[in-house]
């Protein structure tokens, strides 16, 4: 038996990680090395990414690996979608990224879809309407100085990837939630790329998640005390798609939702489903691991209930003492749509609730408990509502639902989500998307591993707690008390 070291890179939207796993035929052990937070800049050009000092957090993370005796094979970085920065002929960054709950997309997004058609646009690209698409950024940055003096693009984690080694380049599953790839032949399209008021030679080569991206520059080398041969390799860079391909999966029949900020909830699919249908419920189809499609939906996810404590102005140690008031909340007294776009901008967000309720001719919640309990309620509806409609639309059936990520450890939304649903749940594990990172760079070591024994080896490393559902009768009329499947 044989095994490697390797180091992932992952950059979520409240903090980033350095995660070093050991990863051979029979084994997974992961280190976690350095965490750091991801504090957004409000400025008057609007809400950035820090981007800098995610820059200086990898390079401290990758330090302290150095420093605790790893010597990593290589290292892969995956962040959020669809964010980039703009760079110049000299290859200079040219400005902070925008943030994907930045506004300035508000109109224009829309606008755009109305000028091209909304069939037009999901033939080509595939994708589900979010405001903040790439595409849809692009089209509303048109005519800024930056834009026009840009000649390349990259996604952050390719960003990251273009500083640490000098290389550029886009890779793929990334790509695909810009929706400026054709969703059939997985190329930039010429055409998306016109109608977002951009040369498509902006847009960099494709890589695949496992491809060599270079070697460390002296400069990155220096600072974090790696070997110069230490190579930085292509991955699922989009976070997304390294959760789903470390799903603990041992069935092919099963269902996923990647729960952190955001609620990912779908299948995976050997082929993109593109239907009048599909569109209607706004499915998207990006790319995972292995030419597979992720076809999903996106939920407003824990961001509901992040804003609410942040707003409240309580940290994490007062989940615990929330999660027991909402577990003794009265069942079902008020629920709203978490898949609503209404709920994408940071701030205020108890006060968008309750006039979300009061709109909707519910009680709002007198107490914090209460209101917690409507958005977990509310989330594990809109995981059962995108999990059905997705068998409907895919023509499969569904026997387990994987819910890996940050919301595994949530024991209410995992217990609920079985329920409403009316199937287990096998929840965890919780760093789905750093161990999603390294097995795809080990899989390059591991030569003859299919992707199933990978998820076994994942499933054996960390074994799923499992939920079983204990009733689905009042979801039922939750459900249908929604207007959902
Ligand atoms: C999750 C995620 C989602 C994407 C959103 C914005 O972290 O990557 O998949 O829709 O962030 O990029």
């Amino acid at each position: 038996s044989h095994s490697d070291v390797f180091a992932a890179v992952d950059l979520g939207a409240s903090s980033g990680r350095v995660v070093v796993g050991r990863v051979g035929t029979d084994e997974l052990a992961l280190t976690e090395v350095h965490r750091f937070p991801n504090r957004p800049l409000r400025l008057p050009s609007g809400l950035h990414w820090d981007i800098g000092g995610l820059y200086n957090g990898v390079l401290d993370g990758l330090r302290a690996a150095a420093a605790a005796g790893h010597a990593p094979r290589s290292v892969g970085v995956d962040s959020w979608a669809v964010d980039y920065g703009l760079l110049d002929a000299s290859g200079a960054l040219l400005g902070l990224p925008h943030h994907y709950r930045d506004s300035r997309t508000d109109h224009t997004a829309h606008a755009f879809v109305e000028r091209v058609g909304a069939a037009e646009l999901y033939a080509r690209n595939g994708l589900q309407y979010l405001p903040f698409n790439t595409v849809f950024q692009l089209a509303a940055a048109g005519g800024t100085a930056q834009l026009r003096s840009a000649r390349s693009l990259l996604l952050i984690p390719d960003l990251l990837g273009y500083w640490l080694t000098g290389e550029r380049g886009t890779e793929v599953t990334n790509a695909s939630t810009t929706g400026l790839l054709d969703v059939a032949t997985r190329r930039w399209s010429a055409e998306l790329a016109e109608a977002a008021g951009i040369d498509v030679s902006l847009l960099g080569e494709l890589r695949s998640p496992g491809e060599r991206i270079g070697t460390l520059l002296p400069g990155p080398a220096e600072h974090t005390g790696l070997d110069a041969r230490t190579e930085v390799a292509a991955v699922a860079s989009h976070d997304t798609a390294s959760a789903v391909a470390a799903v603990p999966a041992r069935t092919e029949r099963f269902g996923y939702v990647s729960c952190g900020t955001w609620s990912l909830a779908g299948l995976e699919l050997d082929a993109p489903v593109t239907t009048e249908a599909a569109r209607a419920a706004n499915f998207t189809n990006e790319l995972g691991v292995e030419g597979t499609t992720r076809f999903l939906r996106n939920i407003m996810g824990l961001w509901l209930a992040q804003e609410c404590l942040r707003d409240w102005g309580l940290d994490e140690s007062a989940i615990p003492g929330l999660l027991n008031e909402a577990a003794s909340a009265p069942a079902f007294a008020a629920l709203i749509d978490a898949g609503d776009p209404r709920y994408l901008a940071p701030g205020g967000m108890p006060a968008r609730i309750a006039d979300h309720l009061r709109q909707t001719g519910q009680p709002v919640p007198g107490d914090r408990g209460g209101l917690l309990r409507c958005v977990l309620e509310s989330l594990a509806l809109a995981h059962r509502d995108a999990l059905r409609r997705a068998c409907t639309l895919a023509d499969q059936d569904m026997e387990v639902v994987h819910l890996v990520g940050g919301g595994a450890r949530n024991e209410l939304l995992c217990q609920w989500t079985a329920d409403a649903l009316g199937l287990p749940v096998e929840a965890g594990p919780v760093e789905a998307t750093a161990i999603g990172n390294l097995v795809v760079q080990a899989r390059a070591a591991l030569p003859g591993a299919s992707h199933a024994d990978l998820r076994r080896l994942v499933y054996a490393a960390e074994r799923p707690r499992r939920y079983e559902p204990t009733g689905t009768a009042a979801w039922d009329a939750a459900a249908a008390r929604m207007g959902l499947e």
